[in-house]
């Protein structure tokens, strides 16, 4: 087929032709006199003609040329992470740009709290509820949950099913090339059957298995030089797609590994934020305990910091690599993390104050995220929007984007932010989640509506349900379900239409269970697990820190 560009040098071409054609036959045969007024039209309309052309066959080819997508996905990365967001200790100068140049959703969430739910939704279009990945994929659920824990959680799906219509498989039906980096974490069935046409360390895995430096121990990655860093390898991979690439419309999906446990770095980037965080050195305890766990207060981890800066750093060379290609200015960036920050369980590496809780965690910890979506020519520099936000309305906010018909029968549960990415808001929206499991950080088995500025948590151990008012308590420190009954009441109803509607599935009572024994548990938590915290997380900071003899292979050379 022939490019709009093409037509229009056949065009130029052809014009030419034609009007030497028409001068060589009144200069040569003076049938009729040359009459200066004649050839200064002639002079004139081949003067304009081709730019007339120009523009008018170069609207046709921006209409027509669909935009890249560059879809960053991060993986247990805090909102209160980012330099954007407010951190004075973490330093995301990359991240931060595209924050910068998009729009940055001030209430962007997560479907989940923690990671296959909310990136099947991503890739679905629709809450965890209807895909039945309503857990990470390898956590233990029914009578295999061997906790003593009140309930036990529901089963749950292990694939993303094969009869939805992927995001990529969309984008991909639409023409574009589809590219993978990353973290898969959905299932067996890896990217290339969902969509993907090229997977670069994509697999059943939610952890890197041979950690953040080569060699990687990913049958989906080959092993780099010895000591190489993944987020660069996974940066490196996808700049090369762009570069190959960049003459045709592409989805680059780059989803890190970054910043999830194991949290390791290099004895260079530990030095540089160990040396940050002694400039004002915290006094007194990391920890507070939170109902079920400890909770970290600070971000003062320089391990988790030199994580950071490499993904940063990751995101950076994607960046440049847009423009080096020439198409920054056709390519829609979104970054965005699957769940809140680790703040309590796992390597409980990070600080989401002032919100509360974190991964695994029903609070705005747990699932308000970065959100943010540069699309050139649609959102205005440095713009914020504070409409909910979740992350099933990427799948039709990208459709549009594309020009690209919507799908609603199969992206259900989004909406395309195009509008607001235009500068329009939709405060009335009511956002849900369930999340009926416990999970590794302290999450307790729950439901929860958000309508306007009121969220409202339902405890599925006890029935009791949580209120607050978002828009003058972000730290969900104030419970007012029993100052406000009737708010309570009313947005636990609509909460219960909408598990039934969508067929959500139910802890069940666990006949095992044993008080006693849990509040013994709950005793060694607030004590002796807490002290031990507070021994380990105290060391990352001592002056001959080593975590082990190589640092975790990044110095291959230290013997
Ligand atoms: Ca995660």
């Amino acid at each position: 087929m022939k490019l709009a560009s093409d037509w229009f040098w056949v065009a130029r071409r052809d014009f030419s032709y034609r009007f030497i054609k028409i001068k060589t036959y009144y200069c040569s045969t003076l049938v009729f006199p040359i009459t200066k007024a004649k050839i200064h039209i002639f002079i004139m309309i081949k003067s304009i003609l081709p730019t007339i052309l120009l523009g008018f066959f170069a609207s046709i080819s921006v209409a027509q040329k669909k935009p890249n997508f560059v879809f960053i996905l991060a993986d247990d990365l805090g909102i209160k992470d980012m330099s954007a967001e407010g951190s004075n200790y973490h330093e995301t100068p990359n991240i931060d740009t595209i924050a910068k140049q998009g729009m940055r959703f001030t209430n962007g969430y997560s479907t989940c709290q923690v990671c296959s739910p909310s990136r099947a939704s991503i890739m679905t279009g629709k809450y965890p509820t209807r895909h039945g990945i309503t857990d990470w994929i390898g956590a233990a659920s029914g009578v295999n949950w061997k906790r003593n824990d009140q309930v036990l959680p529901p089963e749950y799906v292990h694939e993303l099913p094969k009869e939805d219509t992927t995001l990529a498989e969309a984008l991909r039906n639409g023409g574009y090339t589809t590219f993978f980096a990353g973290k898969w974490h959905i299932g067996n069935t890896p990217p290339e059957q969902h969509g993907f046409q090229i997977n670069k360390g994509g697999f059943h895995r939610g952890s890197p298995p041979g950690g953040y430096f080569s060699p990687y121990k990913n049958p989906s990655l080959k092993d780099g030089p010895a000591g190489e860093s993944l987020p660069i390898r996974l940066a490196n991979e996808t700049a090369q797609f762009i570069s190959s690439n960049k003459d045709k419309p592409f989805l680059a999906y780059l989803s890190f590994y970054s910043v999830h446990g194991p949290i390791q770095t290099k004895p260079k980037l530990w030095q540089k934020y160990r040396n940050k965080a002694q400039q004002n050195p915290h006094q007194g305890d990391r920890f507070i305990v939170d109902r079920t766990q400890s909770v970290r207060q600070i971000q003062d981890c320089p391990i988790y910091a030199g994580m950071m800066e490499s993904m940063d750093k990751a995101v950076g060379i994607v960046l440049k690599q847009l423009k080096a290609s020439g198409v920054a200015d056709n390519t829609v960036i979104i970054f965005t993390s699957d769940n809140g920050g680790v703040s309590s369980g796992d390597q409980f590496a990070t600080s989401c104050l002032p919100l509360r809780g974190g991964k695994g965690r029903q609070w705005e910890g747990g699932i308000l995220q970065p959100y943010y979506i540069l699309a050139p020519g649609t959102t205005k520099p440095g713009s914020t929007n504070a409409t909910p936000v979740i992350g099933t309305d990427f799948f039709p906010t990208m459709l549009e984007l594309a020009g690209m018909p919507l799908q609603p029968e199969q992206h259900v549960d989004g909406i395309s932010l195009v509008p607001m990415l235009k500068g329009q808001t939709n405060p009335d929206r009511v956002l849900y989640w369930h999340y009926p499991h416990y999970g590794n950080q302290g999450g307790e088995p729950s439901s929860i509506i958000r309508s306007g500025d009121w969220k409202l948590i339902h405890y599925h151990e006890c029935g009791r349900d949580e209120l607050y008012n978002l828009a003058e308590d972000i730290g969900e420190q104030t419970d007012l379900a029993s100052r406000q009954p009737e708010k309570a009441k009313t947005l636990r109803k609509k909460l219960n239409t909408w598990l039934k509607e969508t067929n959500a599935r139910m802890p069940v009572a666990n006949p095992k269970f044993d008080p006693v024994k849990r509040a013994q548990q709950d005793e060694k938590t607030r004590t002796l697990l807490k002290a031990k915290l507070e021994k380990k997380h105290a060391r990352f900071l001592k002056p001959d820190f080593k975590p082990n003899k190589n640092w975790w292979g990044s110095n291959v050379t230290e013997d």
